[in-house]
């Protein structure tokens, strides 16, 4: 019997199959007659191909052919890039100068670009094959510092991007410069968010085969948003949506980095179809690390302008964005400003963003996509301001905040914050953390100059999710009384077959466990826009609770009948639809579907128990919280122990309570990481010094505590489940709680700013070059 499940703690539906092992990735898919793809790729940061030579490898026992750019141009069109919105300088549009063939036909513009594409009949002969590809290389002079390229002189990645700045963006309300040239003090601070990488446990991969149904192709990817896939293969491969079939199969991870048409999806479905056999290409660790686009890559300068009592008037902020060789969601940086004011109430704005071509991969979406990058910089000036004032950084924090009373807040940056109540979350994960018993204990350690330096961080975020423009569900319920559902979502690790059986569950009064949810396949789902931003559950989630609403209806229509009893007299009740007063005349849902789908229907009433809905969400929602780190750092070697995290996260309905708290344990456990270890490095020819995990530091679960997670709920009014996102929210609190630790903890040192990563070195240096405290 269906219990009341939407905020129950259950355990995932999915996870027996992902612990067994019993789960199908793109890599375990068998067809007869495959062959396997590798890329030939380029070993310069900035080159001309003079020629290419593929007749060695071809000589390579079990490589079947070498194809290059020049090969495949009349067969695919260049790859959709994302549109910029251009204003003030910059090259506007995706001009002809920025055409991205999937297979570049006469020049790189990053290390990791791939030329050419060897089949062969295993995967080591593709690879061997690959090997022995002759490119005559052109070398060019190349760029990969974002300030050096709009330099003078610089080399140039597109011939329509003048000083290589692919666009800029600003947002200006009240009247800044006046605040500023009236304001007590002005606190500034320049601050990197470094370059990371997605690092999904499964790489990329695509297999692509011939449909003989639609005479077309059939494309498995380990994707996050099939029909975007569908979509940007049919435009590259000039072929009618409906003979493309993408199916994301179980995907290992995405993080962001999984959303985009990739050359090589282009170049594996372009050969699949031309030479009318299966291909399958899996990325390697090292090919991720630059074919896989990156994310965050930006330099900020922030200044604050603030009265004598601490009240912060006016804001600057201005972003230089590293976007890579390549246009590639380049609004992302855009995000950043339209989050500028974060959780206060600024009413002067100057906010710029300059995005530049670098020859570096790509920067795109990476988890949190813009927004980690705003609360990062804000709540590290806030916690300066709070330095240079004399104050607490609670104080500060709770004189600028955006009161509960104000909202809906119409923000000076555009956005139109829906519900918060951001000095309930900071006060609860204050508490939790029993600040006033851990100052204390931080006083008594400096007193007696303890070797373990403890500091104490604190960060407050509010973030922008649930975007449109809308989501799908179907729900039917089979003629046994099992139901199955589809969803335009497409989840990799979120878990949305548990959330959305229990969404469905409660409406039509079915067993959870005779639910199943399926997803990531276009020709079986309805129109969908995939698993990003956040935006599966409010979205999603709530296409799938108008679904199953309108099913429920049908089914009590359908009981009304077949009790003889008036349609507004029948209610689902503890899983069964009875008659109001009589629970002795009730149906379950089995029965009502076998007489759905039989033969004694009555006259009139329509057969099956189905129904598609869509969502369109009136506008964005806008989860928030408080996070608080505590750090030991080792005055003699700069090692940081990240002795504590407490998150307190708001994303108004709660329907899977445990999943919840394994995103935000996983937002934690990234937001932590870019704080103290990741960074993607390139030297000044753009070639990658972190190239493989050996160099690229990732967390592993010995260098995080147990994190206490809570939460308050302030419900949003613009989706019906009251519900924000989750997703991403503890990667943005996160970063900026644990680098205020750390320079909290540093903070008898005199140093009021230090760069991420927060490696020991970068540390110790800074206590070094500082007066002893
Ligand atoms: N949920 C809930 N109640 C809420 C909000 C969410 O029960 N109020 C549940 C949802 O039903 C879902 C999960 O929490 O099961 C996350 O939901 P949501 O916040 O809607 O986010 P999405 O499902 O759209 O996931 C996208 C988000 C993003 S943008 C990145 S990046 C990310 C992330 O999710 N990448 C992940 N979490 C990840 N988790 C895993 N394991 N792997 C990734 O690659």
């Amino acid at each position: 019997m269906a219990s009341k499940l939407l905020g129950a703690r259950v355990k995932r539906k999915e996870d027996p199959r992902l612990i067994t092992g019993d789960s199908q990735y793109v890599a375990d898919i068998a067809l007869p007659g495959l062959l396997h793809v590798a890329f030939v790729r380029s070993p310069h940061a900035h080159a001309r191909i003079r020629s290419i030579d593929g007749a060695a490898a071809l000589r390579r026992p079990g490589v079947v052919a070498v194809v290059t750019g020049r090969d495949l141009m009349p067969h695919c069109a260049p790859i959709p890039t994302a549109t910029v919105s251009a204003e003030g300088g910059g090259a506007a549009g995706g001009g002809g100068g920025r055409q991205h063939y999937p297979l570049s036909v006469d020049r790189v513009r990053h290390v990791g670009e791939a030329v050419a594409a060897v089949i062969a009949s295993t995967p080591a002969a593709a690879v061997d094959g690959a090997a022995l590809v002759w490119v005559d290389w052109e070398r060019l002079p190349a760029v990969a510092d974002p300030a050096a390229a709009m330099a003078d002189g610089a080399p140039l990645l597109f011939e329509d991007a003048p000083r290589n700045v692919e666009h800029t963006q600003a947002i200006k309300a009240g009247d800044p410069d006046a605040a500023f040239s009236k304001a007590h003090r002005v606190v500034t601070q320049r601050m990197r968010s470094q370059r990371l990488s997605g690092v999904p446990l499964e790489p990329r991969a695509v297999l692509a085969a011939p449909d003989p149904t639609s005479g077309g192709i059939v494309v498995w990817s380990t994707h996050q948003a099939p029909h975007v896939l569908r979509t940007g293969l049919a435009d590259a491969l000039r072929m009618p949506q409906n003979q493309i079939r993408v199916i994301a199969p179980e995907v290992g991870g995405g993080f962001g980095v999984k959303f985009g048409t990739y050359p090589e999806d282009v170049v594996v479905a372009a050969l699949a179809r031309l030479r009318r056999v299966p291909l399958r290409w899996v990325e390697t660790r090292v090919e991720h690390m630059t074919a896989t686009t990156h994310g965050r890559a930006h330099v900020t300068d922030m200044e604050a302008a603030v009265d004598a009592g601490g009240r912060i008037t006016a804001l600057r902020m201005r972003v230089v964005a590293d976007v890579g060789a390549y246009p590639i969601f380049t609004f992302i940086p855009d995000l950043t400003l339209m989050m500028g004011v974060g959780v206060y109430r600024v009413e002067h704005v100057d906010l710029t963003n300059t995005c530049v071509f670098t020859n570096t991969t790509p920067v795109a979406a990476y988890r949190g996509a813009g927004r980690p990058e705003a609360a990062y910089y804000l709540e590290r000036l806030v916690d300066k301001v709070a330095r240079e004032m004399g104050k607490p950084p609670e104080e500060i924090r709770r004189q600028n905040f955006i009161p509960p009373d104000a909202f809906p807040y119409a923000a000076p940056t555009g956005q139109n914050y829906d519900s918060g109540e951001y000095d309930k979350a900071l006060t609860r994960a204050l508490q939790i953390a029993r600040y006033g018993a851990l100052r204390a204990e931080q006083q008594e350690r400096r007193e007696r100059k303890d070797r373990r330096l403890l500091g104490i961080g604190m960060a407050c975020y509010v973030e922008m999710c649930g975007f449109g423009p809308y989501e799908s569900a179907m729900i039917r319920v089979e003629p046994s009384g099992t139901v199955t559902a589809f969803t335009g979502t497409s989840p990799h690790g979120q878990g949305h077959e548990t959330t959305f059986a229990q969404i469905i569950a409660d409406q039509l009064g079915v067993d959870f466990d005779q639910v199943v949810v399926r997803h990531g396949d276009t020709s079986i789902t309805p129109m969908g826009f995939g698993t990003g931003g956040s935006r599966s559950l409010a979205v999603g989630g709530s296409a799938m609770l108008q679904a199953a609403g309108k099913v429920q209806e049908k089914a009590r229509r359908l009981a009304a009948s077949m009790l003889e009893a008036a349609f507004e007299d029948v209610e689902l009740h503890d899983g069964r639809y009875q008659v109001k007063g009589v629970p002795a005349r009730g149906l379950t849902l089995a029965k009502i579907a076998e007489h759905a789908y039989g033969e004694s229907l009555a006259p009139g009433l329509e057969p099956a128990l189905e129904a598609t809905e869509y969502f369109r969400p009136p506008q964005l929602v806008y989860p928030f919280g408080a996070h608080v780190a505590v750090v030991e750092v080792d005055r003699d070697t700069g090692h940081i122990d990240l002795r504590d995290f407490i998150s307190v996260d708001d994303c108004g309905t709660r329907i899977s309570p445990l999943l919840v708290e394994g995103q935000v344990h996983g937002g934690i456990a990234q937001g932590a990481a870019q704080a103290l270890l990741e960074e993607v490095v390139y030297d000044g020819d753009g070639q990658i010094v972190t190239g493989s995990l050996m160099d690229y530091a990732l967390p592993h679960a010995g260098d995080l505590p147990s994190f206490t997670t809570d939460q308050t709920v302030t419900v949003t009014p613009f989706n019906p489940l009251g519900a924000k996102g989750i997703g991403e929210a503890a990667t943005i609190g996160s970063t900026p709680a644990v680098v205020n630790a750390v320079v909290d903890a540093l903070s008898p040192f005199g140093v009021r700013h230090l760069d991420m990563p927060l490696r020991p070195e970068r540390v110790w240096r800074a206590m070094q070059d500082s007066a002893s405290p």
